[in-house]
Formats: structure tokens, C-alpha cells, sequence
């Protein structure tokens, strides 16, 4: 498959990748107070290349269901301290986690490869300055906002209705002047879907990669695999991820973000190496 340009780091996707999650939240890498230290943030991300992550994702708002929206300096005080010792230092793209063009803008000057859009360039202004900025773009799937997603989310065809979903952002992208080699697509598991959906975009996979474009996915410690343990806290959500992870690879996935890098990264090259074999 295709080597997407990440602002002069090719990122070679003819075998399945780990992108790493860097959350930047005053409750993971803060000095003590509510300030993030990057010194720490570098040294987690300095770990998660060595594991075997290809993408480092930096997220300063934490898209939890119902968590209180961030403003724009303080995502910015959170991000780019932390994207400008990454680029500067690790020999991955760093994916800049944001919806909000002003961000976009500063991580991009800052060193960013990629952005990672949960809103899908839908935000007022984030088209036009992904356009000005061209670097690639994950379009991510969510129905409603992060605020209401996840009270009694309806699809008639789950898997039909996202797909004409990204029908309309693509052509919506190229049609603004963003072309499709630098655009991925992901189905955005747990954003206003319930465990019915998560399963049914699981089982149907492929049809997102029938349209060429390479898929990202991210299932990691996601309640999803939560319910299908039994209601399993976070921290013993870890072999489930492994499946889930796996079977989306196996499924088309070119990309999966995740919390545990080097299990994923063994777990893939397995995988490839079986996939590829004969
Ligand atoms: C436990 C672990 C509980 C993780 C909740 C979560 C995606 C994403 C997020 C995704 C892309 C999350 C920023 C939600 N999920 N970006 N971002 N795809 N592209 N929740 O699935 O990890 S944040």
C-alpha cells in the first residue's frame, strides 16, 4: 500500500502501524501542579518509538464523554511545547489530536506530521487551514459532539451511513483543495455508538477500506472491550485490545492508535509476518 508524506516523514503503510497516544492533560504529565512538564512527556514518547510506534499522538483535550471542552490557549500551552521537543528530537511523525484550526496552524510550525480530527474538519475554519497547511488528515467519525455522542445514539445501517459519511468529507476535502492521498478514514469507535454499532463497524471493516483510503483505527481500553469482559476496569483491558487490534489489521486496518505500544507492536508484526506468509 501507500507511503503518505508527514511533512517530510514518509510514513510507509504497506505494513500495519502503531500510532502511540500521548495525552497531555494536567492529570498525566503534570510538574506536580497543574502544568504539563515536556520533559516528561518527550521521555514517555522517547519510550513508545523505541517500542515501536511509527506516529506519536499528541492530544491536550480530553475527548471523554461529557469532559469539559478546552480552551484554545490552554490546548496550545499543552501541545506544542510537547510536539516541538518530539519533532525535534524523535525520527516519527507526530500527529497533532485537535479540531481547532488555530491549533492545527501551531503544531503544524511546531514540527506536527498529521492531523488527527475527531471532528473531521468539521469545525469552523479547520477545512481552510488544512487546505493552507496540506498535511495528511484523519477523518474521524463522531455523530453528535463529545457532550451528547454517547445518549442513545440511532443509525438505520450503521456501516452504510458512515460510509456516506466519508463520501461527503472527501469529496467536501478535495473539493476545498485537500486531495485524497493525504486524507485517512476512521470509524471512530465508542464516538456516539453503542457496543452493537462498535461491533457491527468491527465485522465490516473492509467495506472502509474498499475505498482506497488507509484506515486508522482506535479501540485500545475502550469500554467496548470493557463490556466484552465483563465489565473489565481500564487497566485489565489489555489482551482484549491485543484481539481487537489484530482483527482490524486483519480487516484492512493500516493504522491502530493505542495506550499499549510495545504489546501491540509484537502483536502486529506477528500478524503481518502471517499475513504476508505463503
Ligand atoms: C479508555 C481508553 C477509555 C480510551 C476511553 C478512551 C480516537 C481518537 C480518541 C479514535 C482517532 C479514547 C483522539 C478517546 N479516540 N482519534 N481519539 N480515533 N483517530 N478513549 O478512535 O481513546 S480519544
Amino acid at each position: 500500500m501507500s507511503i503518505v508524506d508527514c511533512a517530510g516523514h514518509p510514513l510507509d503503510l504497506s505494513r500495519p502501524r502503531v500510532m502511540g497516544i500521548l495525552n497531555v492533560t494536567p492529570d498525566s504529565f503534570s510538574d506536580g501542579g497543574a502544568f504539563i512538564a515536556p520533559e516528561k512527556a518527550l521521555a514517555r514518547a522517547r519510550r513508545m518509538v523505541a517500542e515501536g510506534a511509527a506516529i506519536i499522538d499528541v492530544g491536550g483535550e480530553s475527548t471523554r464523554p461529557g469532559a469539559p471542552p478546552v480552551g484554545e490557549q490552554e490546548e496550545l500551552d499543552r501541545v506544542i511545547p510537547v510536539i516541538t521537543a518530539i519533532a525535534a528530537e524523535l525520527p516519527v511523525p507526530v500527529s497533532v489530536d485537535t479540531s481547532k484550526p488555530r491549533v492545527m496552524e501551531e503544531a503544524a510550525a511546531a514540527g506536527a506530521g498529521l492531523i488527527n480530527d475527531v471532528l473531521a474538519l468539521r469545525a469552523p475554519g479547520a477545512l481552510e487551514t488544512a487546505v493552507r497547511l496540506q498535511l495528511p488528515v484523519c477523518l474521524m467519525h463522531m455523530l453528535g459532539t463529545p457532550r451528547t455522542m454517547q445518549s442513545a445514539p440511532h443509525y438505520h445501517d450503521v456501516v452504510a451511513e458512515l460510509l456516506d459519511f466519508f463520501d461527503e468529507r472527501i469529496r467536501t476535502c478535495e473539493q476545498a483543495g485537500l486531495p485524497r492521498h493525504r486524507l485517512l478514514l476512521d470509524p471512530g469507535f465508542g464516538f456516539g455508538k453503542t457496543l452493537e454499532h462498535n461491533l457491527m463497524l468491527l465485522k465490516h471493516l473492509s467495506r472502509f477500506a474498499d475505498t482506497g483510503l488507509p484506515l486508522l483505527v482506535g479501540i485500545s481500553r475502550k469500554s467496548m472491550i470493557g463490556q466484552l469482559l465483563d465489565g473489565a476496569p481500564v487497566g485489565e483491558r489489555l489482551y482484549g485490545s491485543l484481539a481487537a487490534a489484530v482483527l482490524a489489521v486483519e480487516r484492512g486496518a493500516a493504522i491502530v492508535r493505542v495506550h499499549d505500544v510495545a504489546a501491540t507492536a509484537d502483536a502486529l508484526r506477528v500478524v503481518s509476518a502471517l499475513l504476508e506468509a505463503g
